[in-house]
């Protein structure tokens, strides 16, 4: 089965930040990095935001270069204490949609999307959505390549930065690496390069054009890995911890909302998509957590830690309500809520649960749930739809 790989790179990260956080920046070069000092200054650009880089500011280049081409610009000492807080909540949005999350640097992760396509649609709608949260949530963008490996979703996600999504399909690979320049392959440092040019090739068609033991002959133990780069073969698997933590999911509302019914449907849809996530990971967990933000952004995040290890859909709905009526200011608009479970521990045997005795009943009913999502998807069936009938 082919794989659904993502390869989620943000938009000239550090400068985004401080464009969203100071509005006067926006539209306008902004260079992050070493005090420029009028052009004598020593150090580096870290980087820029794309209007710098029309004046050929780019990373790394030495910061008295970037004042003589742009001496307009406007210079910014790097936060980074911030950028690690923005890049941790980013990293949390990936984990609503999968535990596959391999981050690479502090603003860009592979993520393995394909156990996730039940529950949220297909990778081109989970691409989307990723981005979407990422923009609601942090007020940034993001580019997005999608293909059946990490190779090419990492080259994908660069080809049309800013803001970009670029998918592969399986059927499209040859056509997408044909034209590229042979500085894509990974591991091809310069003398590869110029090997590679005196025999003609310039693009990765014109390198898959070629046998490999000709490729082996002439770049000796790589010529098999370039081989299968200029094919599109990557079989390496996106490494992530699986010691996992917690299992969470948000909802931003398109409007702020004030009806109760619609704020409990939403908690009930999303104890559906955390409970199944657990039972799909075998995980049981006893601190249950409600996360609520107001229309003018104030937050309350409030837990609950029950007695036993739970994974029931039902038992999650029932604690995150308790919380929900507790601490909900009735008359105030809400934004987003979110829910999270946490406290694995090592339970993960079915024991016949203490709680209630409609634990079996719940249990049926989670079996049946989970049967049709992953027979028919995620739009097949739903508690919440019924939640107002019931009452
Ligand atoms: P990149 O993703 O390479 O660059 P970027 O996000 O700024 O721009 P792009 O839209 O092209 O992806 O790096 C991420 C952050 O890492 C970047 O915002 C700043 C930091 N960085 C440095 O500090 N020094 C460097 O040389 C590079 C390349 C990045
Ligand atoms: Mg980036």
């Amino acid at each position: 089965m082919n794989r659904i790989i993502l390869h989620v790179d943000m938009d000239a990260f550090f400068a985004a930040v401080e464009q969203r956080d100071h509005p006067q920046y926006r539209g306008k070069p902004v260079i992050v990095g070493a005090d420029p000092k009028e052009g004598r200054g020593r150090g580096v650009v870290s980087t820029c935001s794309y209007e710098a880089r029309k004046f050929g500011v780019h990373s790394a280049l030495p910061i008295s270069q970037a004042f003589k081409l742009c001496p307009q610009g406007i210079y910014v000492h790097p936060n980074g204490k911030l950028y690690k807080q923005v890049s941790q909540e980013i990293l949390d949005i990936f984990y609503e949609f999968t535990d596959a999350v391999e981050p690479i640097s502090i603003d860009e992760a592979f993520l393995d999307v394909t156990g996730s396509t039940k529950l949220f649609g297909n990778g081109e709608e989970i691409a989307k959505m990723i981005k979407k949260r990422i923009c609601e949530k942090e007020r940034l963008t993001a580019s997005v390549g999608m293909a059946p490996n990490k190779y090419l979703a990492k080259i994908a996600s660069d080809l049309e930065k800013p803001d970009g999504l670029v998918i592969v399909k399986p059927d499209q690979i040859q056509d997408f690496l044909k034209p590229l320049d042979i500085s894509r392959l990974w591991g091809a440092g310069k003398k590869t390069e110029q090997t590679l040019h005196k025999m003609g090739i310039n693009t990765i068609g014109d390198l898959a054009k070629f046998p490999k033991d000709i490729l082996n002959k002439k770049l000796g133990k790589m010529g098999g890995h370039f081989y299968n780069l200029a094919h599109g073969i990557d079989d390496r698997p996106v490494f992530y911890n699986s010691d996992i933590k917690s299992v969470s999911n948000e909802h931003t509302f398109n409007k702020d909302v004030l009806d109760e019914d619609t704020l409990l449907k939403t908690l009930l849809q999303l104890s559906e998509k955390v409970g199944y996530r657990l039972r799909k990971k075998d995980l049981k967990g006893k601190t249950i957590h409600l996360k609520l933000r107001y229309s003018n952004f104030s937050t309350i995040t409030r837990n609950k830690t029950l007695p036993e290890a739970v994974d029931s859909t039902q038992v999650l709905f029932q604690t995150i309500k308790q919380l929900f009526e507790k601490n909900y200011q009735t008359g105030r608009r809400v934004r987003l809520l979110g829910i999270g479970i946490s406290g694995f521990g090592n339970v993960k045997a079915r024991q016949l649960s203490l709680f209630d005795r409609n634990s079996k009943r719940n249990d049926k009913l989670d079996k049946l749930q989970d049967m049709l999502i992953d027979r028919f998807g995620k739009k097949i069936v739903s508690r919440a739809e019924s939640l107002k009938k019931d009452k």
